[in-house]
This record gives C-alpha cells, sequence and structure tokens, in this order.
C-alpha cells in the first residue's frame, strides 16, 4: 500500500492539470467564438426598436446578473480557500442562523423582483399590435418558411394577395406584425437582429412585431429543432425604402407573361407544366387548352404545400434561404449596398448573368441528395406515399436546361 500512494498522486496530479489546461481551452474558445465581427445574426447589434427593447433589458439584467455572479464567486473562493480541509476537527454543528437565512433569502427575493419589473415591462411592450401598419403572414413547413401579404389597408395597400417564399420583404421604418403558424411540427421564427423568437405551431397563430430602422437584409434560421433538414431552415427579412417596397409589391402582382414561342423557355413551360405544377403554383400559368394551371401541393406534398415560384427569380435565395439563387459577385452587390441603395439592388432581381445556375442545377437534378428531406418512395407508408421536401424527378439535363430558361423569366 505504501507504496502505491506515490503514484497514484503523481498519477491525479498529471490529470488534474489536463482537466485544468482543457477547461482552459474550452474557456478561450467560447471567449473567442463571442468577438465574431459582422455576424449577421448578432442579438448584440439591434437594427430595429424591438430588439433594441430587447437590448436594454439585456443590459440591466446581465449587469445585475454580473455583480451578484461576481460576489457569489468571491465568496465561494474565499470559503473554499479558508475552510479547505487542513485536518482540523470537525467544526461544531449547529441548527443555522435564522437572522442570516431570512436576510439571504429576502436579498435574492428583492433582485428578483428587480429583474421582474423591467422584465415584464418590456414582454408587455413587444406584445402591444394596436399599433400594427402591416400585417405579414408566415408559416413554416418542413423545411422552408412561406411568407404571404393578405388583402389590406395596410402595408401600404395590398390589393391582391402576394405568395413568397424564404425571404420577407418590409419597408423600413413600418411596424410590421408577423401572424406565424406551422403546417406540420413546430418551428420557431427569428430574426435576431429585429426581435425575439417566437414558436410557430401547428393549429395555433402566434405573433411577433417587427420593424427595421434602415433597409437592409436581415438573416435568421429556424431555432426549433423541425427534423432532418432544421438547419437549412433559414430566413431573411429584406427591408427597403418606401418607394422600393412599392415597385416590389407592384411587380409581384404582374400578369402573367408566357415565354415566346419556339425558345428554350417555352419548352421550359411544357416540363413545367409536366413535371412540376401539381406542387408548385405559377400564377397565370395556362395549359395547352388554354386553362388555368391550379397546383395541388396538397396532394402531393404531406405537409400541405410547395413554395410558390410565380416570382422565384425576385428572391436571392431558395430552398429555406439555404442556397443561393444569386452568384457571389451579385449577392454582395446586395448585402453590401448602401442603405439607399439596397431596394434597387434586390429588385434587379437574378440574371442570366447573375444566377447561381450551379446550385438551382443541382436542385433540379437531385432536390432531396442537396437537401436531406425525407422523399425515398420505399419509406413513405408514413404518410400515405406522400413526401416530405421535393422527391428526385429524374430528369433529363436538357429538360433541366429548359426549366432554367423557363424559371430565369419569373420575375
Ligand atoms: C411532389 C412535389 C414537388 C414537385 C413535383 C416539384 N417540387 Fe419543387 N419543391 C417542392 C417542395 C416541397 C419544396 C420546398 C423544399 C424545401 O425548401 O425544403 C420545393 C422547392 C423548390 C424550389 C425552391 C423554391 C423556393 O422558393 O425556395 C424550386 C426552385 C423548385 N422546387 C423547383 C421545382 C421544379 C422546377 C420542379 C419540376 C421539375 C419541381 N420543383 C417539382 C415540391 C415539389
Ligand atoms: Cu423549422
Amino acid at each position: 500500500m505504501q507504496a502505491v500512494t506515490p503514484t497514484t498522486t503523481v498519477k491525479s496530479v498529471t490529470s488534474r492539470v489536463r482537466i485544468a489546461r482543457l477547461s482552459a481551452v474550452a474557456v478561450l474558445a467560447a471567449a473567442v467564438a463571442g468577438c465574431a465581427q459582422d455576424a449577421p445574426q448578432d442579438t448584440w447589434d439591434p437594427a430595429g426598436p424591438n430588439a433594441q427593447k430587447i437590448h436594454s433589458l439585456d443590459n440591466v439584467v446581465y449587469a445585475i446578473a454580473g455583480v451578484v455572479g461576481v460576489i457569489v464567486f468571491a465568496v465561494l473562493s474565499v470559503a473554499f480557500w479558508k475552510f479547505r480541509d487542513r485536518g482540523q476537527p470537525i467544526p461544531e454543528q449547529s441548527h443555522g442562523k435564522p437572522a442570516l437565512e431570512i436576510v439571504l433569502t429576502i436579498i435574492p427575493a428583492m433582485i428578483l423582483i428587480g429583474v421582474a419589473i423591467p422584465s415584464v415591462s418590456t414582454l408587455m411592450a413587444l406584445n402591444k399590435t394596436d399599433d400594427t401598419e402591416c400585417i405579414i403572414n408566415v408559416t413554416g413547413q418542413q423545411w422552408w418558411w412561406e411568407v404571404d401579404y393578405p388583402v389590406q389597408e395596410g402595408c401600404g395597400g395590398i390589393d391582391e394577395p402576394i405568395v413568397t417564399s424564404g425571404q420577407m420583404v418590409i419597408e423600413a421604418g413600418t411596424k410590421v406584425l408577423v401572424r406565424g403558424t406551422s403546417r406540420d411540427v413546430i418551428h420557431s421564427w427569428w430574426i435576431p437582429r429585429l426581435n425575439g423568437k417566437r414558436d410557430m405551431v401547428p393549429g395555433r397563430v402566434h405573433t411577433v412585431r417587427l420593424e427595421a430602422d434602415e433597409p437592409g437584409i436581415y438573416a435568421g434560421q429556424c431555432t426549433e429543432f423541425c427534423g432532418l433538414s432544421h438547419a437549412n431552415m433559414r430566413m431573411e427579412v429584406v427591408a427597403m425604402e418606401p418607394d422600393d417596397f412599392a415597385a416590389w409589391k407592384a411587380n409581384q402582382v404582374e400578369a402573367y407573361v408566357a415565354p415566346e414561342e419556339g425558345t428554350l423557355a417555352a419548352e421550359g413551360e411544357s416540363t413545367f407544366v409536366a413535371q412540376c405544377s401539381r406542387c408548385h403554383q405559377v400564377d397565370g400559368l395556362t395549359d395547352n387548352d388554354g386553362e388555368l394551371v391550379i397546383a395541388r401541393p396538397d396532394q402531393n406534398v404531406w405537409s400541405g404545400a410547395a413554395p410558390n415560384l410565380t416570382n422565384l427569380m425576385t428572391r436571392n435565395t431558395f430552398a429555406g434561404a439555404s442556397w443561393d439563387l444569386l452568384s457571389n459577385e451579385c449577392r454582395a452587390d446586395v448585402w453590401e449596398a448602401d442603405s439607399a441603395d439596397v431596394g434597387a439592388a434586390y429588385l434587379e432581381g437574378v440574371s442570366e448573368s447573375c444566377l447561381n445556375e450551379v446550385e438551382l442545377r443541382e436542385w433540379l437534378r437531385n432536390a432531396p441528395a442537396k437537401k436531406p428531406m425525407y422523399t425515398d418512395p420505399e419509406s413513405l407508408e408514413e404518410t400515405n406515399g406522400l413526401p416530405r421536401g421535393m422527391p428526385y424527378l429524374a430528369l433529363s439535363e436538357d429538360q433541366i436546361d429548359q426549366l432554367i430558361a423557363y424559371l430565369l423569366e419569373r420575375k
């Protein structure tokens, strides 16, 4: 026994050193990760009054929590050091000190009340809905967000509903009320620079306010784990000047323009009707007999919808805002535009020269290979054979060429 003791001590000392080193690395890594510059989803960089309210509350709460934390750690350190085991006799055991205990119960209660007052008033301010100037609906679905603008006097007037996906376009300085729900599981809508997060729950409508002080693009992502491609369920809010927003709205409801006869895009239109239109709506599209083609995603997709592609090329991203429709340079032109030019840069839409063709082509070639989705026909018993996401469609490269030519005109 005598001989064993020293080796054990040496071993436990080296492992303690190792643990200390690992902890130091972990703390340092966390600290360094917190220093990220230019992070588009930074809650410490609010860009509108709602996020600003949360930020101001954060400052108060972190200050109080910080002081409490420092005091607690200081007292603990002194106690650990002063009363460490030095082989002294066990101290006298008592029932405690009632006066001290009462004081130590009252102080935290007072602190909690002090934190609760600004917290509750911030919550109430963030839940106000009577000053809304524009209502926009979002619907979560595995794994993308549908964004729709119901007919209303708000948003500067919406006379015809607008349906889009992935990116929500708003007017800077307008108080937007997002009404959100879900078609399948619980998702969560969060644009960190504009407001806190809100769970979007099937069968319920939850609201969240959004307002951006300045034109710009504000990124977010689904923050409630919602299955296989949760990480590929992103969204962006694009805020622009009033004139640009009006131009965007007008463009969204423009009548359908069929491709010129004899072009590649015209072949794409037929391919689209044959291959895509059972799931994807393109407003105003007609078939060979001149009949309107109406998508039935509710019969072809388990959750009941597929993105409306009427104006696909007016968005900058696709498939849950996870991939860019714009090439890197063109996307940088929008992201880095001066605040007054954001709208104009965004309104240009995707042109042939700006198209990020590689990603879109990959998507059409085999969507579930690009974004994991439940589409394997062999394992779809649970959903009556309906995919959750876009299935593999075995298109030829010629068909893909045609479809891209057709989609490029959807703007
Ligand atoms: C069985 C239904 C179904 C069919 C058929 C289908 N899609 Fe899809 N498609 C979807 C679903 C669902 C999504 C959303 C997937 C996601 O982002 O998670 C989608 C997404 C897309 C997107 C991204 C749109 C956006 O706004 O994010 C494009 C582009 C697209 N599909 C093009 C096509 C084309 C072109 C065809 C025909 C060749 C086609 N799809 C056929 C269901 C379908
Ligand atoms: Cu989600």
